[in-house]
């Protein structure tokens, strides 16, 4: 039998997030760079996940020099911690020349910077060491239909995403969809979405994806499926897990906070697709909830692991013959009760 995997783990360092949201200003002190690196050491984490604005502060007033100069700074400082940088993506969501989106922006010029700047990622990526440019695609869409060509959006996504794949002959892309927020609709809401634009790329075998749980449960899709649908493609690069609690605004509660059975699906597809067996790493995409004092900071990293970790071996002391069985003999019924009986332990 092949061997169990062994997971390994990651966040970035907006995950150990002040508090702020838009009715109210931060509950938390906000924590350095170095504390953020510290904590994730102390923790047992792996690698973690970088903006290129992360791994260079106010990337958007320095040189190509000086941001290569501080890359390279940086790689240097995890090296030592021995920590690896799993990812870099561009932030094209906060600079003015982004309001109407980057890639599919209606302003030829803002389309120029969105491409440049991801470019940028790509080489701050390589000076990291890793291979792995994510896309949040956060503005790729409108808040009206009629302010852009969906057509038109399609072509403009494609064609940035071989200007990256040209930029750099070894870099993969891995589109992190999001049906909503802060857009009304985003032209590549789902994974599916981000396999089939991969097929109009010129490189399609390295135009992956990211699964974000949340963002599934926000198209209405369970995330389960989704891991088995990308991972049936060898597609699946890259996870932000996390939990939501139905159609609402992006929560980024725990792993299995809203819903322990949709997390044990989503660790149960990871295990029989053997996530990780090619390096991918298990990231959580988690938030404090915003009452959660300073002392506490770290909690919902430590607990989001700490559920993977318990379903991953409720994963693999699954009753499998009896769910055999039962599935046989079309009694969904009761193979609804054993996974229930299961998780709660009897
Ligand atoms: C927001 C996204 C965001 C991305 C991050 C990395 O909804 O989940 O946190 O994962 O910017 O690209
Ligand atoms: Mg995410």
């Amino acid at each position: 039998m092949a061997k169990p995997q062994r997971y390994r783990f990651c966040v970035g360092p907006w995950n150990f997030s002040e508090g702020r949201d838009p009715y109210g200003p931060e509950t938390r002190p906000s924590q350095s760079f170095d504390w953020k690196l510290s904590a994730l050491k102390e923790l047992g984490f792996d690698a973690m996940m970088f903006h290129d604005d992360d791994a260079v502060p106010d990337i958007e007033s320095k040189s190509p020099a000086q941001v290569q100069k501080e890359a390279k700074e940086l790689k240097r400082r995890l090296a030592g911690e021995g920590i690896a940088a799993e990812m870099v993506a561009p932030r094209l969501w906060f600079h003015p020349d982004t309001v109407d989106g980057g890639y599919t922006s209606n302003s030829p010029k803002q389309r120029r910077y969105a491409i440049d700047r991801s470019k940028q990622a790509i080489d701050i990526a390589n000076v990291l060491g890793t291979d792995l440019l994510v896309l949040w695609l956060a503005r790729e869409g409108t808040y009206l239909r009629e302010a852009k060509s969906g057509r038109r959006s399609v072509e403009l996504l494609v064609q940035a995403l071989d200007a990256m794949l040209a930029h750099d002959p070894k870099i993969r892309l891995s589109i992190e969809p999001k049906p909503n927020e802060p857009m009304d609709h985003a032209y590549l809401p789902t994974i599916g979405h981000a396999l089939a634009i991969a097929q109009l790329t010129s490189d399609a075998a390295r135009v992956g994806c990211l699964i974000e749980s949340a963002h599934a449960i926000l198209a209405g899709l369970d995330p389960a499926d989704e891991i088995d649908f990308a991972m049936a493609f060898g597609k699946l690069w890259s996870l932000h897990l996390n939990d939501q609690n139905g159609l609402k605004f992006d929560q980024d509660k725990p792993f299995g906070s809203a819903n322990l059975r949709v997390a044990f699906n989503q660790v149960r597809a990871l295990e029989r697709n053997g996530y990780g067996k090619r390096g991918e790493y298990v990231g959580f995409d988690v938030h404090p909830f915003r009452t959660t004092k300073p002392e506490h900071y770290l909690r919902h990293l430590s607990n989001s692991r700490d559920t993977f970790l318990r379903l991953v071996e409720k994963a693999r002391s699954y009753p499998e013959k009896q769910a055999q069985a039962l599935i046989a003999d079309r009694n969904y019924q009761d193979l609804d009760q054993l996974v229930l009986n299961h998780l709660m332990g009897t």
